[in-house]
Formats: structure tokens, sequence, C-alpha cells
């Protein structure tokens, strides 16, 4: 039997049991005694979550069997998404949500006195990624189902994925996530789907017969997980490759009493997929992440090559049939491998080759930090993949003579090489990936802007027809209909559930806005959230909030450029201000802060203990009582934004304009009625063009005035001394008010901000202390700030990923 997929809500009123629950209660039965392997009575919670997640699976499978055939008997269009992240975060909420099936499944379980959202609590996050990169492809992959797109995800099966973040004494301390523990009943190893992977070893060449012999092979074994899109209409893949030596046993050398070194192999196999690099813009130039970016790619080229081939019989079709978009230049590497594929195993020329490869492959960028720019040292990409090096070359030595014949100087030749001749020779894996695309795309406005005026510039200035935008979105099935049932409620009776499908239908509520019935219903829906939040952190952390106070939340990596550090020293800044002035009528504020730190960034890790020290000695503070709060939410993931997200009143998005590429965040906290403060920078211009200037809290410097004041004439000193507020919180933290344990804790960083400011915090504080009291102001006039939260509802559909997706399938892979 399959599940209804009329699309019926969670929430509605749980009916006495009937066939299809009983249906399904006799399939969670059989799955918890044939498979799990169980009796009721001997069956603990997380055996009744493994049989009721097999239950569903059961149903999800028939549909995924369907999806994969109905594609290929079409000879549709496929794409393939290459990540070396996907931060997916739970699947059982998601997959009952997305078939209907919520209530059975709840009624089913209720049977047997078992809650299904306390089931879904032992379901660990799915971490395989660092943020907004990862969390971006799992929303992608949702919505590429949701809009019926045939696609497979590809990427890693990390064994541990993301850390999880402990706070000890107020320092991030970094501990393994083990999410495979107790199994993972989501995936199905494919061993029939393995490839041999090589490294290494010499290139010979025989009368124009190139042959690559590696010197080291590792397989590549299939692990996939379905993803199920919107009302179960389409099944995709994710697959994840896991990492086998040929020989797991070197069985001679094991009975010579050699017994580590007969496992060696199996053991430089497992160390491929065992971590996920925890950097996210701070890349750590290893030679393990080179190792997985070219495992996972070479993987995944030769899969699509495989079908395509055993499908269509012709690999010059393959443009016609497959679309490759790279999530950032992590895998850039497979433009050499499918180069390498079409010359050498399918024998076509050098210009046959960079044909098909280019028709085929489209490139994202995600960042223009300058470190955060992949180039790898040529000697080391020789070592590791001696045929690609020279393909490497073959590609620049035809780019380059193109940028000749376009006329372009030495300085711009030298810019659009694909290796970078300063210092120690390196090769630079964006130019490798936007000479290698027919696209390249930025993730919103103006960051693709900036990629036209910057790092891109002079390929930009040769193929002035490739770079073009494409701004982000999130699937608003888990961002607001999971996430926050009680929202969804009211909206659907509002405006009818068309919304869920077809997000821009939110815009019907504008008209509403004003409406203070509505308002209200609106308020006490957020204020369930903040109590159900309230009670949740009071649990993790001991501290009690008050659901009345403005939630005023920054949960996000900690980085310097997304500045943290303004809003800490603006919340010093308030402490001092409401001290000094008790017989004002302060808004009461919860400051609530999440985010991990990469673990070699010393700030970073720095500003995580600033934000407990800061929440220690204001928290214990009977002067400030109820009036202000701070607190650090350990180990930030996707679960917990699913939380905190309904909860806010505020979203905290300041980075100094130009650094954040777009922000994802922004957009779920608006889709869930907060308001935002932020900079003119990423996807916050686009929100703030939609949802317009009086329903959002603008503030500080443009890019274009930061690349100015950058560019000479900024100092910071003279800003901080000029402004009372800033210098005495500055001061304060320097001299160790925070830290009395260790009064010179924060003097490095504070000196950082009085001598160069790179991130421009004195330079924009007084703007963000002025837009602070503004929200203050605002949050007063009740009835103003309701229809504020619903205009931001109302009109951040677009920023659904249904309309990025659109958007893609129609201008870079075309597909339906
Ligand atoms: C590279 C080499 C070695 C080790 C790590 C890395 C690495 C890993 C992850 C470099 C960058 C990342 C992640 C970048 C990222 O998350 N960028 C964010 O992408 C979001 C989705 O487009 C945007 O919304 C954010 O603005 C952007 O910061």
């Amino acid at each position: 039997m399959t599940f209804s997929t009329n699309g019926s809500p969670n929430g509605s009123p749980t009916r006495s049991p009937d066939r299809k629950t009983s249906e399904l209660d006799a399939r969670i039965l059989a799955a918890l005694r044939h498979r799990v392997g169980k009796t009721e009575r001997a069956a603990k919670p997380h055996d009744w979550y493994n049989a009721a997640v097999l239950a569903l699976r059961d149903d999800i499978i028939d549909r995924w069997f369907a999806s994969t055939s109905a594609a290929h008997e079409a000879g549709a269009k496929r794409v393939y998404y290459l990540s070396l992240e996907f931060l997916i975060g739970r699947l059982l909420r998601d997959a009952l949500s997305n078939l209907g099936a919520s209530r059975e499944m709840a009624a089913a379980l209720e049977q047997h006195g078992l809650d299904l959202a306390a089931l879904e609590e032992l379901e660990p996050d799915a971490a395989l990624g660092n943020g907004g990169l990862g969390r971006l492809a799992a929303c992608f992959m949702e919505s590429l189902a949701s809009l019926d797109i045939p696609a497979f995800g590809y990427g890693i099966r990390y064994i541990n994925g993301m850390f999880r973040q402990r706070i000890d004494e107020g320092w991030q301390v970094e501990l393994p996530e083990t999410w495979l523990a107790h199994g993972n009943p989501w995936e199905f190893e494919r061993r029939e789907s393995a490839y041999r992977i090589g490294f290494g070893g010499e290139v010979t060449s025989n009368d124009g017969v190139i042959r690559w012999v590696p010197g080291e092979t590792i397989e590549a074994t299939a692990f996939d997980t379905p993803v199920v899109g919107w009302q179960g209409k389409r099944v995709n893949t994710l697959r994840l490759w896991n990492a086998n030596a040929l020989d797991p046993i070197a069985l001679d050398a094991f009975n010579a009493g050699d017994h580590a070194g007969a496992l060696a192999a199996q053991v430089r196999a497992d160390t491929l997929v065992r971590v996920l690099y925890p950097a996210d813009s701070t890349p750590a130039g290893q030679e393990l992440r080179l190792r997985q970016e070219f495992f996972f790619s070479s993987a995944s080229i030769q899969d699509i090559v495989r079908r395509h081939v055993q499908y269509y019989g012709d690999v010059r079709s393959l443009p016609d049939k497959a679309a490759i978009q790279l999530n950032d230049t992590h895998p850039s590497v497979a433009v050499a491998e499918l180069m390498r594929l079409l010359m050498d195993d399918h024998h076509l020329t050098f210009a046959e080759s960079w044909d098909i490869t280019r028709r085929t492959i489209a490139y994202t960028n995600h960042t223009l930090l300058p470190e955060a720019l992949e180039s790898w040292p040529l000697p080391l990409f020789e070592r590791m993949l001696p045929r690609h090096m020279q393909i490497v070359y073959a590609i620049n030595a035809h780019v380059l003579r193109e940028a000749r014949k376009a006329g372009l100087d030495d300085a711009a030749i030298a810019a659009i090489s694909l290796i970078d001749e300063h210092g120690e020779r390196r090769v630079r894996m964006a130019n490798l990936a936007f000479v290698g695309a027919h696209s390249v795309n930025g993730v919103a406005a103006l960051h693709t802007d900036l990629m036209k005026q910057t790092v891109f510039a002079d390929l930009h200035k040769l193929y002035p027809a490739r770079i073009n935008n494409k701004t982000n979105g999130v699937t608003p099935r888990r961002w607001l209909h999971q996430a926050n049932p009680r929202l969804t409620g009211l909206v659907r009776e509002a405006i009818g559930d068309g919304f869920i499908a077809d997000a821009e239908q939110l815009s019907t509520l504008a008209a509403m806005a004003g409406d203070a019935a509505l308002g209200e219903r609106v308020d006490e829906v957020k204020r369930a959230n903040k109590v159900d939040l309230a009670n949740h952190l009071r649990e993790l952390t001991g501290i009690r909030l008050d659901p009345d106070a403005l939630f005023d939340v920054q949960i996000k990596r900690i980085h310097e450029y997304k500045r943290q550090l303004l809003n800490l020293i603006e919340t010093v800044a308030l402490y001092d201000q409401i001290r000094s002035h008790p017989e004002r009528d302060w808004v009461p504020r919860v400051k609530i802060f999440g985010g991990k730190a990469a673990p070699t960034y010393h700030n970073a890790k720095l500003i995580i203990k600033l934000a407990n020290d800061i929440a220690r000695r204001i928290n214990s503070d009977p002067s400030v009582g109820e009036v202000l709060k701070v607190v650090f939410v350990p180990n930030y993931n996707v679960s917990l934004a699913e939380k905190i997200i309904p909860a806010a009143d505020l979203s905290e998005q300041i980075s100094t304009a130009g650094m954040e590429a777009s922000g994802t965040g922004n957009m779920k906290f608006a889709f869930n009625g907060a308001l935002t403060i932020g900079t003119l920078d990423g996807a916050n211009i686009e929100i703030m063009e939609r949802v317009g200037r009086d329903n959002i809290v603008i503030f500080g410097l443009t890019a274009e005035e930061v690349a100015l004041k950058r560019a000479g004439g900024y100092n910071p000193a003279d800003v901080i001394e000029g402004s009372r507020e800033l210098a005495q919180a500055v001061h304060s933290i320097a001299s160790g008010v925070f830290s009395p344990d260790d009064p010179g804790r924060y003097q490095g960083l504070m000196d950082a901000l009085m001598h160069s400011d790179w991130f421009m915090v004195a330079a924009d504080f007084d703007a963000y202390a002025a837009a602070q009291r503004e929200v203050d102001a605002r949050w007063c006039d009740r009835a103003a700030w309701r229809k504020s939260a619903i205009m931001n509802i109302a009109q951040v559909g677009w920023f659904s990923s249904d309309r990025t997706i659109g958007e893609y399938a129609r201008d870079i892979w075309g597909v339906k």
C-alpha cells in the first residue's frame, strides 16, 4: 500500500485508529519483529524508531523505483549535484510530512504508548556539512524532488560528520559525532556500484596511446539514501561514497606476523572517508583534503559516464542527458577527470572532450574571501594526479591562447591562468572550474556583481556571458511547514495550504497584514514557540528566559566577517546603559548566540569564550534582572535551528558588507516572522527589496564604502575614542572586566580592533547601536511590529529553494 498524499496537514486532531492506521501499525509491528528482531515487550525506544522508519521506508522504496524507471523510460536529462557537504539533519519528520503520513504515524505509535515527537528526537542529525553551503545542498535536494526533476546528489559518506561542540568553562571543545553508531535505516549499500580510484603512479605514452598507471588504487562503493519530495511525487537519490581497499587484508603479510602492515591499505582507505573537514571559509590545505576531493569527484564522474553509456551507448550525447553542478570548487577536479575519461578511455580528441565537458559542467561560487579560494601546491597535485596535471596544462594552454587571441594583456593572462606563478606555484581550482563550465553563478545579486568586479574580473572579460546570478533559497517544507506547525496552521486558515508547494502564494497575506486579529494570533504563535524554546534552553543550559522578552538571535558559524563580535560589544554597551539608567523603560531582551568555530580558528574560539564570559557576568547581575539575558547555545546544528528560528523575534544578519555571499539563515527567519537587523550584504539586500524598507532594520557601511575605507584613511582608534559607548565597551572587555580570572584574555582581540579592524566593527558600531534602539522603539508599538512580521512572512516566498532550483533548471541545466 501507499500513503495518501492529499497533503493533509500535521497537527489536526487525532482520529480514532482507522483502517490505514492499523495497516501501518501492522507494518511497524512486523518490522519490529522480523527486521529489528525485537518483541513489543523487549523493544526499547530506539527499536521502535527503527521499526517506524522501516515501515515507512517500504512505501518510499516503491516510489523511488517508480521515479527512477519513469525518468529512464522518458530518456529524461538528469541533474547531478556534486558537493563535498550535505547538511541534511533528520529525515523522519521530513519524510512523514512530505508523504502526508504524520498523523497516521502518530496514531499508530500512540497505540503502543509512544509519542512520535519523542521518537523523532532519537534520530541523530546527519551533519555531513559545515554550514551554509552544505545546508543549501540539502535544501536543493528536497526542492529537486519536490519539483519532480530527476536528480542525484553525490558526496562522501563521512563516518564522523561535523564535530559535536561542548562548552567547557566557556571554551569550545570538539568531540567526534558518531551519527552511525546505532546504524542508519535510511541508507542502502550498493555493492554493485563500485569504482576504482587511482592515486599517484605514472603516465606512459605509447604511439600516442596514453596510460595512467596509478601507484595506489582505492575502491569507492555507493550508499544510497532516498530523498522524498513534497507529497511523495518523486523520490531522488543521494549517493554517498564509502572507501575500501581492493584487498582489505594482505593475508601473506598477516600470516608472516605483520598484522598492522596487513591492514594498512584498508586504514588508508578508511582515512579518506573518516572525517568531514571542519573548516568553512578558512580552508586547511591538507593533502588528505585533495585526496577526498578527487576520490568523490572521480567516483561520481565514473558513475555518471557509466550510466550514460549504458543507457545511450554513445558518450558524445552526455551534455544532452546530464547536467553536472559543482557546489563550489571542492569538486573542481571533476573537470580534469571527465576530460581524462573522454580522452583516455573513450578515445575522443581534446577538442571533442573539451566541448562535451564544458556543455555538461556548471559551477557555483560561494565565497570571495581570498583565503577560502582553493589552490593546491603544484608538486602535490602532480604527485597525486600526474595525468590530471597534464590535462590541466593542456586546458591552460588552450584557454591562454584564446585569451591572447582576444587581446588580453599579460596581467590579465596571469590572472586567468590555471597556475598561480607568484611564489610557490599552485593550481587554482576556481579558475579550473570557471573555464571548464558553461555557467558560473553567484548566490545573491551583490555577490554575483562582486564576482565580476573582483576575483573573476579577467575571466569575465574573456567569457562575458558565463557569469550569472542564482539567489539562494530554502525549502519552505522543512523551514516553515515542519519547523513551525503553529504558524503553518494559522497561515493555512488564512489563505489555504497552497503556499507549502508554492511559497509565493504567501503574498496573499500581505493584504491582511494590518488585520489586528491576525496580528494577535501571529503573536500567540510566536509566544508559544518562545515558551517551547525557553523550556528547551533551560534544560540545555539551566538559564531561565522570559518568553515575553524580545528574542534576539544570531546563529551561524563563528567567523570574524559575520561579526558576532559587533553584537557582543553592543551587548556590553547595552549592559552599561541599563546599569547607568535603571529608571528607563528598557525593552527586555534575550540575546541568543549559537555556532561552531573551526578548530584551528583562534579568534573564532576566543569569540565563543567571550560570549560565554559576557553571559555569565550579565546573567548573574541583579541590577539588570530580567531586562537582559545572554545565552550561548552549545552545539548549534540543524535540529536546534528548527527549534530556535520559529521562536525568534529578531534575526541578526550583520556581516561586513561585501563579505557574506548570500546567507540562507536570513531567509529562514523571515519565513518565520522575525524581523531582520542587517547590513546591505548578500541576500539581505534582496530581502529588503521584497519586504520593504519599513519592515527591516538596515544599518552600516555599504560594500563600496567598505572598499573605499580599506583603500585608505581608516583609523579605527579614532573611531573608537570618538564614540563613548564603544570606547567604554572595548576598554572594559580589554581590561578584563569579563575575564577576571585572566584579565589579559581579550587584550589582543581588542588591540586588533583598535589597530586594523579589517571587518569594520568600530566603523559600523554607532549605526548598529542606533539600529538596535530603533528595534526597541518598534517593539513597543506592538501593532506595527506584528504588521511587519506578517509582511516578512508574506513577501519572502520568493526565497523558496523551489524558485532557485526552477531558475537553475531553466537557465543552466536545460531541464523542464
Ligand atoms: C575548502 C578547502 C579545504 C577545507 C575546507 C574548505 C571549505 C569548506 C567549506 C571552504 C568553504 C566552505 C563553505 C563555504 C560556505 O558555507 N559558504 C556559504 O555558502 C552559503 C550558500 O551559498 C552562503 O549563503 C553563505 O553566504 C556562504 O558563506
